[in-house]
């Protein structure tokens, strides 16, 4: 069963305009955002805790402030894995066929003029660890 995986998991940012802290990326609060200064290369990352399957990633942007989607890049450990269209809509699903594999994700700006504002970043997947736990138990 594919669930939100990133919900409350550790995550950072490599840079931070106003009050807007990473956390609030992933607090499942549809009013809270986290804001990055614009600059190239910024990145927001999800530690998901464990190897995790990712089927999709939907991203709630703030629509004053979005990049358009080709801005964006995902790594999974340090692999470009997508690169996405330009479709700069509030809401992104991004469908990862096939699935990725990892524990760490990063979102990658490539704009300047731009800059990453996101209320929430749901990553949908699965715990690739606590599926092989529940069959051995
Ligand atoms: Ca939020």
């Amino acid at each position: 069963m594919s669930t939100n995986i990133a919900l409350n998991k550790t995550c950072a940012q490599s840079t931070q305009w106003g009050g807007y802290v990473a956390e609030y990326g992933v607090d499942g609060n549809m009013s809270t955002q986290q804001a990055m200064a614009a600059s190239p290369n910024d990145w927001f990352k999800v530690d998901l805790g464990y190897n995790c399957t990712i089927d999709s990633i939907d991203l709630h942007k703030v629509v004053s402030d979005r990049p358009t989607a080709s801005d964006y890049a995902f790594t999974a450990n340090v692999v470009d894995v997508v690169t996405a269209d330009n479709d700069d809509a509030a809401t992104k699903t991004h469908i990862f066929s096939p699935y990725l594999r990892t524990r760490y994700l990063r979102v990658i700006t490539t704009t300047e003029t731009q800059f990453i504002d996101t209320y929430e970043y749901q990553i949908y997947g699965m715990n690739i660890e606590d599926t092989v736990t529940s069959i051995v138990s």
